[in-house]
């Protein structure tokens, strides 16, 4: 990425200490390139600042509000990633039906010699599959899933022209879900969506996926549901305190735990990182931004 963007960019900076950096320096940035937080001191400390370039399709972490104050536009990377986040909830639900890890650890330790054939699973074959916000990511997860022939139902606040059936009513479709798959942005207007209600309609049978953010599930409250039985099992990529888990969660057996890997993967992570670029090089030629998030459409106009 830094290659691509010396061009039209000859100065690039990386500093170690971003706010004692821009305390001296902020004047001078016109674009930043981030994996990280954007807060609005930060915004502020770059007065000639046009362009936010985020890698990843969540913008959680940028404070797009005081952006779109300051005339800054927020990119980020939607679309390229929606196949492998797809894919790391289907992997993650299907590690959780096939109890992949305790039966792998099962011929690892040699319980299969000493104890004999391992206990039986659950197939994932024609569930009830629940999706928590059926956006890009969520359309990608129901055509994944579409050879395991499931039920497919959605909760999001509107309903879309689709054939799967629209539930407004979360609790109601986590009753009615084998498995739970939350897929929404982060932020506050998602924070704690799953809450225990939502969880204990999900039941002892029930599997929540979460490939969204760690925000959106009551964290303290998933981990006495999996611990009581309440809640059968979770998939999880993202957690409340990243890159910190609980060790109540790590120490639970009915989990499958990934440490955000969602679109970690060689190809999509170049996909993002040169959708990152041309966003940078196009705001450098003068033809604007190619993928601004939704709130800096009108600022995204050449
Ligand atoms: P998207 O296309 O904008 O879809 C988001 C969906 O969530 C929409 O269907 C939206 O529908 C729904 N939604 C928003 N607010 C909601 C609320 N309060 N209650 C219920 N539903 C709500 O976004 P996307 O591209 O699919 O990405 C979704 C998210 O996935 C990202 O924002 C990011 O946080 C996460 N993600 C995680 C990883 C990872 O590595 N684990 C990777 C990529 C993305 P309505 O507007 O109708 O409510
Ligand atoms: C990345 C993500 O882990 O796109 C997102 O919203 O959460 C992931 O693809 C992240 O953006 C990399 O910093």
């Amino acid at each position: 990425m830094l290659e691509a963007v010396a061009g039209a960019f000859p100065t690039v900076h990386q500093p170690d200490d971003v706010t004692a950096w821009l305390s001296e320096h902020g004047a001078q940035v016109s674009h930043v390139m981030t994996t990280g937080a954007v807060d609005a001191a930060m915004i502020a400390a770059m007065p000639n600042l046009r362009m936010i370039a985020s890698y990843g399709v969540g913008y959680d972490h940028i404070d797009v509000a005081a952006a779109v104050a300051a005339g800054v536009v927020v990119t980020h990377t939607p679309d390229v990633l929606n196949a492998e986040v797809a894919t790391t909830a289907l992997m993650l639900s299907m590690a959780c039906y096939r109890e992949l890890l305790r039966d792998e650890a099962y011929v690892r330790n040699g319980r299969w010699a000493s104890d004999g054939a391992a206990p039986l699973t659950r197939s994932l074959d024609r569930q009830v599959i629940g999706i928590v916000g059926l956006g890009r990511i969520g359309m990608e997860i129901v055509r994944k899933f579409a050879p395991f022939d499931p039920t497919i139902l959605y909760h999001a606040r509107n309903a879309r022209d689709v054939d799967f059936e629209y539930c407004p009513d979360l609790v109601d479709m986590a009753r009615r879900s084998d498995v739970l798959i939350v897929i929404t942005p982060g932020g506050a207007g998602t924070r704690h969506l799953i809450n225990a209600e939502v969880m204990a309609a999900l039941g002892p049978t029930g599997t929540l996926i979460n490939v969204a953010r760690g925000t959106v599930v009551d964290e303290a409250a998933m981990i006495a549901a999996l611990q009581s039985g309440a809640l059968g099992w979770a998939g999880l990529d993202v957690f409340e305190n990243e890159p910190e888990v609980p060790e109540a969660l790590r120490a639970l057996s009915n989990v499958v735990l990934l440490p955000h890997v969602g679109s970690a993967t060689h190809e999509t992570r170049a996909a993002m990182g040169q959708l990152v670029v041309d966003n940078l090089l196009s705001d450098a030629a003068g033809t604007g931004p190619v993928s601004a998030v939704p709130e800096c459409a009108d600022l995204a106009q050449v």
